[in-house]
């Protein structure tokens, strides 16, 4: 498929045409997957997550810096309906935007959070898989933490940057959230701010009385709009996944994301057979007519609507 060498070359425009059709379902995005399917697995992915406006798209655009200096193609996706990306009106994502289009080495693109067929968890995989296979050594995944399906994309990377800043002043909130359970590493932002050394202090108590695990997360400060910082993070990043390289923990790490990834893609497949395929409805109809009339216990009845629309 021509699509498909085009995505290897790195072509911008057929990525973003594989991305969309991958968000959408389509036959063609589905024979793109399977083609670029023995290419994957060379890019390093790395979620950034953490509460509305802490500087997340900041600190991804100084992260891309960093790794361009070295030569490095980078892909970014963004999930974040609060963001730029995503039509939002400020002013700073749209100049960070703009610089980062002149760079070829460079790719960005931005999910919806509605309208991605099989959800969004699925398709923002897919679209780091594209992004893999187009040859970026580094694919970083932006995602605002405020939902359960958020932070689950997130966790699906092979390092997770948890973001806070003194002015978002939830530490504890974020404790709570379930966000501090994926950060292998906690970035305070805005160090720049008031209140950075105390919102330091709240999470490291809030660890000691947690999750024995999570007591040795480490905890970097960065200020991103100055780009302070970030080299640093960038090498802890790298640090703490050639170590992961060298244990296990990294490989170990995928097997347990794919698994997760291939319940989510199974189910969305069940849930479609069960209910968009041909004649689904009726099935639906003719069998709640049964259980009316009596011919059949509802169990029953679901188990026939289960082993018809599965075929088994
Ligand atoms: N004071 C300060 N502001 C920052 C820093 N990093 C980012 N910002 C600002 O914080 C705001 C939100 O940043 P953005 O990256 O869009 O946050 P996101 O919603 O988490 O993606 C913007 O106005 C940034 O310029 C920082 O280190 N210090
Ligand atoms: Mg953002």
């Amino acid at each position: 498929m021509k699509q498909a060498s085009e995505v290897f070359s790195g072509d911008h425009r057929a990525m973003a045409r594989a991305i969309t059709a991958v968000e959408n379902g389509t036959p063609e995005g589905r024979a793109l997957l399977e083609e670029i399917a023995p290419k994957l697995g060379a890019a390093r992915r790395i979620g950034v997550t953490g509460p509305p406006g802490v500087g997340k798209s900041t600190t991804v655009d100084a992260i891309t810096r960093v790794i361009r200096e070295g030569g490095e193609k980078v892909g970014v996706i963004a999930v974040d309906p609060t963001s730029p990306f995503t039509g939002g009106a400020l002013l700073g994502d749209r100049i960070r935007m703009n610089r980062m289009a002149d760079d070829a080495g460079v790719f960005m693109r931005s999910m919806a959070t509605r309208g991605a067929a099989g959800g969004l968890s699925r398709a923002t995989q897919d679209a780091a898989d594209i992004l893999d296979a187009s040859g970026c050594g580094t694919v970083i995944i932006e995602t605002v933490g405020v939902g359960q399906s958020e932070v689950e994309i997130a966790r699906a990377a092979d390092v997770v940057l948890v973001l806070l800043s003194p002015e978002s002043g939830d530490g504890i909130q974020a404790m709570k959230s379930g966000l501090m359970e994926i950060a292998d590493i906690i970035v305070i932002n805005k160090a720049d701010r008031p209140g950075a050394d105390k919102i330091e202090h709240e999470i490291r108590a809030a660890m000691e009385l947690g999750l024995k695990s999570r007591r040795d997360t480490p905890i970097h400060l960065t200020e991103a709009f100055r780009g302070k910082g970030i080299p640093e993070l960038v090498a802890r990043f790298d640090a703490f996944l050639a170590d992961r390289k060298k244990d296990g923990r990294f490989e170990e790490r995928r097997r347990e994301n794919m698994k997760r990834r291939l319940r989510t893609i199974a189910e969305f497949m069940v849930h479609r057979s069960l209910w968009e395929s041909d004649g689904a409805a009726e099935r639906l109809a003719r069998l709640a007519e049964a259980v009316l009339n009596r011919t059949r216990s509802s169990y029953a009845a679901a188990e026939e609507l289960v082993s018809e629309a599965l075929g088994t």
